[in-house]
């Protein structure tokens, strides 16, 4: 009979148990390490290849984890934890899985290829369970404290029990501490007093190009200490610690300390004799050396001296059991990049694999036959293989439960339409969202809301008075104490539903990502609403497309924008997040003219971003006040969630529209009205997504080709443009890059005058401003001249 890990807890002693543990983790470790490496060596020296392009994967990023993985994994990991697995270790994940039997053979044989495993960590294009993609270095580190914080809102609001949180822990490598982003994560991270986190650094000291600094030695300790985390450091394996209380050792672990870090690399890759040697000269001449160096043979020398802290699983089972509370806490790890492999400590190891001969020296090490290589628990023995697959059944991440569902928020049919002749697109946004706040509707609890310190303008504020910030302990409202009056009510509490973020764009989306993933990550669906000064997206965007490449789901909304936020200057104009919006996967850009058109899109978001084919939902709005128009009917709203409708229908075989999108509307409108009555029928069609339109329009297009169909319905696009004449011409127009509605032309053929910022805009008045940019009716005019009248 196999004894499972839980039935030996009980029948032996402590030590022999633990002892035990060590020991399976080892070996565990061993089968990660080649498993990871021959899939890297498979994908690029054995399946056939037929662009001449390497594959890539990282066996020295790889095997520097192993250990760290095994002990994590197979130890310390709790049902609830959530891992972000550092990127180049994507490998040793899918190995994990492999020998659980949940990830295929065939997907590691097809490591890299089409529908294979993924170079990175993918929640969506993998196949096997993956909390956090990870990929662009950084990113995936961040966003385990953001959930962390997600969990303690969800714990605040009596969705998830406190005594189900788990730890949100990101593996990391160590140039991953160069990226800003995860500092600004730190302060962040204190401000909130978040917890239940752990970061664990694969401490190689090597980044891409080279060794890191030694300057950076025990800096991030202080770092990390200030913001409020617990440092564990892991430096010396449990044989370099033996080795220190040997006569002798206090000098060897001086040694040590003050090596500087290539010098380190270098001997590694150089093996037992350039150690003893390099030793030997620089402190041989210290009392008891000699010996202690002289009582290991070359091979005992080497595997001394790299017996680091994050390749000692008793140590790592250790510091990750000391680390029993709710702390945030980072476990510097140190390691050596490729340990194991004939790669170890070279600086070109990034990207280096071993050759075939290497490789097979490595099989022939494991005791794995030739055409075995693949078998999970080969060169093992039956009894070893059954206790360590038995092992590895028993730990709790084996057990740990898919994701589920979570259910729906119900959506109301129509949100009310704000008052008023005169609004804006952003005002409205405003009081629709404090509409939400004062409903008793469950969407109103559901909504949880959050700036980079843009609160207020961008009319956020009515919503938070009404629910108030979130904190895990109450934080008065000072002024409102002192009776000082103030139209904002900043009362913070653990009910509050506004999460204040200090103005740090990358933050602010990993924010929401971390939002946006609390269906599938707790079972508990928020409906997260951001909002951002639209120009300041591109500070964030890395951390936008992250958040949607692993499908997300938040309302993003960009406001002010555009030229329209005419007394801002050139810096604060945003031109180009209309093909952000555009070209951004998972995230469908609407940009509405007025309140009625917010009113319905807020509507949509909320109900697209639950639906398991939905997505994210990102609105550019205006301060600028206009006067909103009279609808005789609702007919215009179906075509407008497709992404546009006609305001003024074409008359029959008209050759000539307007096209415009949001706060250019009465620009357009001023210009059509003059000149139809010159140009009886003119066509004024109103773009309220360029976004889907577009898509749609290709989808068709690749539909075509892609299911050899020619009786896909035309798109969108295609359907509209149809009212004109063939060969019409248009004049398009918004405020921000002309390119986001020019391609329109393209569609059925038509000539197209595009009107738009390309330039950077200055600070002046918006009638100054739409005249310089041309943006106004005379432009548009003028435009439709050149295109109609002149040709
Ligand atoms: C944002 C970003 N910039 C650049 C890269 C390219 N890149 C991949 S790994 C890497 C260095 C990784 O070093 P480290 O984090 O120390 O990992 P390890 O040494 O364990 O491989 C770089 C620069 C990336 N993936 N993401
Ligand atoms: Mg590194």
């Amino acid at each position: 009979m196999v004894e499972t890990a839980s039935t030996q807890k009980d029948d032996l002693p402590e030590s022999t148990d633990r002892a035990d543990r060590i020991a399976r983790l080892e070996a565990l470790e061993q089968r990660l390490r080649w498993l990871s490496s021959w899939t890297v060596h498979n994908a690029n020296h054995i399946r056939p290849k037929r662009d001449g392009l390497k594959v890539g994967g990282h066996q020295a990023s790889c095997s520097s984890m192993t250990a760290i993985m095994a002990a994590l994994y197979f130890h310390a990991l709790r049902p609830k934890d959530k891992v972000a697995v550092k990127p180049h270790a994507g490998p040793v994940l899918h190995a994990i899985h492999y020998m659980l039997g949940k990830q295929s053979r065939d997907n590691l044989i097809n490591f890299r290829g089409l529908g294979g495993v993924q170079s990175y960590p993918s929640r969506t294009k993998d196949s096997i369970p993956v909390d956090f993609s990870t990929g662009s270095v950084g990113l995936g580190v961040a966003v385990t404290a953001f959930s962390s914080l997600v969990q303690d809102y969800l714990i605040a609001h009596g969705r998830v029990q406190n005594e189900d949180a788990g730890r949100m822990i990101a593996l990391m490598g160590d140039a991953e501490l160069d990226e800003g982003n995860i500092y600004e994560c730190l302060i962040e991270g204190y401000k909130h007093n978040i917890r239940n986190c752990w970061w664990i650094v694969d401490y190689n000291r090597q980044s891409l190009d080279s060794t890191t600094a030694d300057r950076m030695f025990r800096r991030f300790d202080d770092i990390f200490e200030t913001c409020g985390w617990r440092v564990i450091t892991l430096k010396y394996g449990k044989l370099q610690q033996a080795a220190f209380k040997k006569p002798g050792g206090k000098a060897l672990e001086e040694w040590i300390d003050n090596c500087p870090n290539a010098d380190f690399a270098v001997l590694t890759y150089k093996g037992g004799e350039a150690w003893r040697e390099r030793l030997l000269a620089d402190i041989g001449g210290k009392t008891n050396i000699k010996k202690l160096i002289a009582s290991y043979d070359d091979d005992q020398l080497g595997a001394l001296m790299t017996n680091l802290g994050g390749h000692c699983m008793a140590s790592l089972t250790e510091a990750f059991d000391a680390a029993d509370d709710e702390l945030p806490t980072m476990f510097i790890a140190y390691t050596v990049k490729g340990f194991g492999l004939p790669l170890a400590g070279h600086k070109d190891n990034h990207s280096g694999m071993m050759n075939p001969t290497q490789i097979h020296g490595f099989r022939d090490r494991m005791g794995i036959s030739e055409g075995d290589e693949w078998e999970p628990y080969a060169g093992l023995g039956d009894n070893m293989a059954a206790e360590l697959k038995a092992f590895m059944e028993n730990s709790a991440f084996a057990k740990t439960s898919p994701e589920g569902e979570a259910d729906a928020v119900p959506v109301p049919a129509r949100f009310a339409v704000p008052d008023g002749d005169d609004l804006s697109t952003q005002a409205a946004f405003g009081k629709i969202l404090f509409d939400l706040a004062k409903s008793d509707e469950e969407i109103g609890n559901r909504i949880v809301t959050t700036a980079p310190d843009v609160t207020q303008t961008t009319n956020l504020g009515a919503f938070v008075n009404q629910r108030g910030l979130f904190r895990r302990q109450e934080v008065a409202d000072v002024f409102r104490q002192a009776k000082i009056p103030s139209a904002q009510k900043w009362a913070a509490h653990a009910a509050g539903q506004h999460i204040e973020l200090g103005i740090a764009e990358n933050n602010f989306f990993l924010m929401l990502t971390s939002l946006g993933l609390s269906a599938p990550h707790f079972g508990t669906r928020l409906l997260p609403v951001g909002t951002v000064y639209d120009p300041f997206i591109a500070r964030g965007l890395d951390a936008l497309n992250y958040g949607c490449y692993q499908d997300a789901r938040f309302l993003l909304v960009g406001t002010p924008s555009g030229l329209t936020l005419a007394g801002e200057g050139g810096a604060h104009q945003s031109i180009n997040t209309p093909l952000i919006g555009m070209g951004q996967p998972n995230l469908d850009f609407f940009e509405p003219a007025w309140a009625d058109e917010v009113a319905l899109m807020m509507r949509h978001a909320f109900d697209h971003m639950q639906k398991p084919d939905g997505s994210s939902v990102y609105l550019r709005l205006s301060t600028r006040s206009i006067a909103q128009i009279d609808r005789s009917d609702d007919a215009w709203e179906v075509d407008a969630l497709k992404g546009g409708y006609w305001l003024h229908q074409p008359g029959p075989e008209t050759e000539a529209a307007i096209v415009f999108t949001g706060a250019v509307a009465p620009e357009a409108m001023e210009a059509w009205k003059s000149l139809s009555e010159d140009m009886p029928g003119l066509g004024l069609l109103n773009v309220t997504s360029p976004d889907l339109l577009h898509r749609g329009w290709s989808a068709r297009r690749a539909g075509r080709w892609n299911n050899a169909q020619t009786d896909i319905a035309p798109s969108h696009a295609e359907h509209l443009l149809s009212a004109l004449a063939p060969g019409a011409g248009l004049v398009t127009i918004l405020d921000g890059s002309p390119g986001a509605l020019s391609w329109l032309g393209a569609v059925k053929g038509m000539r197209v005058s595009p009107l738009g910022t390309d330039r950077f805009g200055q600070t002046g008045d918006l009638l100054d401003l739409y005249r310089e940019y041309r943006l106004d009716a005379e432009a548009i005019i003028d435009a439709a001249a050149e295109l109609f009248l002149e040709n």
